[in-house]
């Protein structure tokens, strides 16, 4: 957003702040846990900054209430200063967003273009924009508008490359080698996470991601990926990617011509693709000029090890034949492969659950796929959501965590057991595998959790408790 409103020339000043720069890790004596800024500092900080608007991101639904908290925070230290806020949570529930004290406006969807018109909306005293809902009603400016359907940014090649000069690229890189990172498991000493792609036109039931990217699968050339590509290198040092696209593969001859440009390269960066892929559109070929091109490991979205589940409960559109395939090819090719799953989904028998579990399981031995089992989870925005709520599938208060759901075939105490269950299986696998062929991968995954758990213990400072319970920024 900070690019696109360089890159157009609007004629404010941009400061980006990130409260978990600082990697400050602060234990209260109540057990809370805060990394990053505390809340006298974020005050300060805006203080120090006298804005005119204050624009929050937030990424993670079961986040929101901190999100809510800076705005808070934001308008009592600058009463004066405009307070939007945007992002996945924001984008799927607007209207109950602006309820929020604090926040003056929220951006639904793709904040680029959203975010300029806008701000210059804002200078014109212009009328309604499409996708942004207001609370101030200031004369002619920004009507505050009912839900409307927003559109996505047509050419993801239209936006500038991400402003990485407008941040502190090597304190994010320090934050990295000490074991803060948003993948724990990092193989590079300067990775980077990359998007190529925007929006999937699949529609599986726990899926949120049609709230902020739209159905409509958007992407950037090969060539545009390849000048991101030399940015980061040339200028920033990266030697691994993980491409975080929603559906990386749509275009399979696409991602040939991203990977060949990959294969070209001198000097090999090294990529993964943590965010999970679909299991179709793979050949051997594919797959072997993927682990040439770099790779170190693909992840695959399965979600089930049951083909009625995936076409009926998940309605992912996948055939586990196809899956199959993929497992085989990469283990042909020697590239690691993991795969996610999720359990716990209403329309679920406690057989499937099991029978999903076992596949994981059988995957692991059979092929060496790398489960990892994800408890549902319902998002807003989601049919999961819709479901889950009009059917009042929860005890309490829905907070966007995992394993919330009830149904009459199961309830989290049960998932909680089979989950256990499966990771000591998982883990004496694990072993057993590693004493008859010992290998340097495991190790690394070893020392990798070693380092984050000591970077976790090692940082603490400790403060009393003053305020009521915040839970982590
Ligand atoms: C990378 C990523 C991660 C990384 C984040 C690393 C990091 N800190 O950067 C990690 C690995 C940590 C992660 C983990 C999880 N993730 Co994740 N992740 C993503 C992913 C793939 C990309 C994020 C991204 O960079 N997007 C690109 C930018 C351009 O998009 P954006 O952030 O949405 O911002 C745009 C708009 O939202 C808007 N906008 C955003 N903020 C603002 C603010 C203002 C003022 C304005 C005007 C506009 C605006 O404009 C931006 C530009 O267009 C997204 C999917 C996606 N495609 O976005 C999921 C996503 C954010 N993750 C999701 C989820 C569910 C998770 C997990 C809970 C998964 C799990 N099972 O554990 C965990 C939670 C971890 C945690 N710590 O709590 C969901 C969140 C849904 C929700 N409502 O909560 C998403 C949307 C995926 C999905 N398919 O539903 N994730
Ligand atoms: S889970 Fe993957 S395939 Fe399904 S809708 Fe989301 S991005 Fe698309």
């Amino acid at each position: 957003m900070a690019a696109f409103l360089r890159e157009n020339s609007w004629p404010g000043k941009i400061e980006i702040y990130d409260a978990r720069l600082s990697g400050n890790i602060t234990k209260f004596s109540n057990g809370d846990i805060v990394f990053g800024d505390l809340d006298e500092v974020i005050e300060q900080r805006i203080i120090d900054s006298a804005p005119d608007i204050i624009a929050i991101s937030n990424m993670f639904s079961w986040q929101i209430s901190n999100a809510f908290r800076m705005a808070k925070i934001a308008k009592k230290s600058c009463s004066n200063a405009i307070v939007v806020i945007g992002g996945p949570h924001a984008s799927s529930f607007p209207e109950e967003t602006l309820k929020e004290s604090g926040i003056d406006y929220v951006v639904m969807g793709e904040g680029e273009e959203r975010f300029y018109e806008f701000l210059m909306a804002i200078n014109n005293k212009e009328v309604a924009i499409q996708g942004v809902l207001g609370k101030i009603e200031d004369k002619k400016l920004l009507k505050p508008n009912k839900k409307v359907p927003i559109s996505f940014i047509k050419k993801l090649d239209d936006l500038p490359l991400p402003a990485y000069d407008m941040v502190d690229v090597d304190r994010y890189m320090k934050l990295q080698s000490n074991g803060f990172s948003p993948r724990p498991y990092e193989w590079g000493k300067r990775s980077f996470t990359l998007l190529t792609s925007r929006g999937c036109p699949h529609q599986c039931v726990f899926c949120s991601i049609q709230a902020t990217m739209g159905y409509k699968w958007r992407h950037h050339s090969p060539d545009n990926v390849q000048k991101h590509i030399n940015l980061i290198v040339e200028k920033y040092g990266c030697d691994f990617i993980h491409f975080e696209d929603d559906n990386f593969t749509h275009d399979p001859e696409r991602y040939d011509e991203i990977i060949n440009t990959l294969i070209k390269r001198k000097k090999k960066i090294r990529w993964d693709t943590p965010n999970g892929i679909r299991g179709d559109t793979w050949t051997l070929e594919r797959v072997k000029k993927t682990k040439e091109s770099g790779c170190q490991y693909l992840t695959v979205a399965i979600e089930s090890g049951v083909q009625n589940v995936i076409d009926k409960v998940v309605k992912k559109r996948l055939d586990l034949k196809q899956v199959s395939k993929l497992m085989n090819y990469c283990r042909r090719v020697n590239l690691r492969l993991n795969a996610f799953y999720v359990i716990g989904l209403p329309g679920e028998t406690k057989e499937d659950i099991l029978k999903t579990l076992d596949y994981a399981l059988t995957s692991y031995k059979k092929y060496n796929v790398t489960p990892c089992i994800n408890l549902a989870k319902a998002l807003p925005g989601t049919e999961l959501y819709e479901n889950t709520v009009n059917n009042h599938l929860y005890e309490g208060e829905l907070k966007f965590k995992p394993n919330e759901i009830i149904t009459n075939e199961f309830d989290p105490q049960w998932i909680a057991q089979q989950y256990n269950k499966f990771q000591r299986n998982l883990k004496i696998i694990k072993i057993v595998k590693f004493l008859f062929s010992p290998n340097f991968y495991m190790l690394r995954v070893v020392y990798e959790k070693f380092r984050v758990i000591l970077a976790l213990n090692t940082n603490y400072n400790s403060a009393p408790r003053k305020n009521k319970k915040l839970g982590t920024a």
